[in-house]
């Protein structure tokens, strides 16, 4: 979460939360909350699938109404309207990143895109401007999906293996369950993400291959390498006595959490020989 700071600079929160610059302690500095988000395979603001967005600071007075973050879109503050959208960042904030302020008041929310604020610019102050923002705005949420997908900038490192399904992004001013189920509207402090595996994991098994045996004049089962019963049904030659070719089908017994170890989980055809 952003910082609060007097005639300072005001930290913003990890992940993209913009900084402010206060003028004195009744006109306050306010770091932007910081987006929490899920990367995958590389640390990389270009391989986000889930963003949730951070809110901006708050402002100098008690009056001012600092954004909420995203959702879709960033909400705006008493200060302004900049707040982050899903292709594009006003007010000074960028792909990822909240705006920074020299004013008093609230830098901008990190997020997908970030929140900008009066004044504000990538740049990180080193004075205060005697100005004020009445507030940060809030950075956006995002879901990578087919749908939005083309909502990212050049350069994104995934690809349509990632699309997410039933997926949504709730706005900070909504309410929603916090980390222990109790509602809550928006979410103060550090970001919280849980992952639950809701998919078993397939075991994968051998694909069974035929064997040859040799003819003895006497009716012989068939023999197959890698045949498990407790994981396969059989059905088909089963045995035999002269010389030839023998056919059976072999299939899963729980194709849900077994597979072949190509993935495949469909029958096979596997012959035996005598
Ligand atoms: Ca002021
Ligand atoms: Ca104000």
């Amino acid at each position: 979460m952003g910082q609060s700071a007097g005639g300072a600079l005001a930290t913003g929160g990890f992940n993209g939360g913009g900084t402010a610059y206060g003028s004195s302690t009744s006109e306050p500095a306010n770091g932007g909350g910081g987006a929490s988000d899920i990367r995958i395979s590389s640390d990389s603001l270009y391989s986000r699938v889930i963003v949730a967005g951070g809110g901006g600071g708050a402002g100098e007075d008690v009056a001012d109404t600092p954004g909420a973050g995203g959702g879709t879109s960033g909400l705006r503050s008493t200060g302004g309207n900049f707040g982050g959208t899903q292709t594009a960042a006003t007010g000074g904030g960028a792909f990822g990143y909240g705006a920074n302020t020299p004013n008093d008041g609230g830098g901008g929310g990190g997020g997908w895109y970030g929140g900008g604020t009066v004044n504000g610019s990538q740049t990180i102050p080193t004075s205060n401007s005697t100005s004020d923002t009445s507030g940060g705005c809030g950075g956006s949420g995002y879901v990578y999906t087919s749908s939005t997908a083309s909502n990212y900038p050049s350069g994104c490192t995934l690809n349509s293996n990632y699309y997410l399904i039933a997926a949504e992004t709730i706005a900070g001013d909504q309410s929603f369950n916090d980390p222990n189920g109790t509602s809550e509207i928006g979410h103060s402090g550090n970001g919280y993400i849980r992952i639950t595996v809701i998919d078993p994991n397939k075991i994968s098994v051998p694909k069974p291959t035929g064997n040859t045996l040799t003819f003895n004049n006497t009716n012989q089962s068939y023999s197959i390498n890698h045949f498990d019963s407790s994981l396969m049904n059989i059905s088909g030659d089963l045995t035999g006595t002269n010389i030839g070719t023998y056919t059976v089908i072999i299939s899963l017994k729980d194709t849900s959490n077994y597979c072949w170890m190509d993935g495949t989980t469909s029958n096979l055809t596997v012959n035996w020989y005598i």
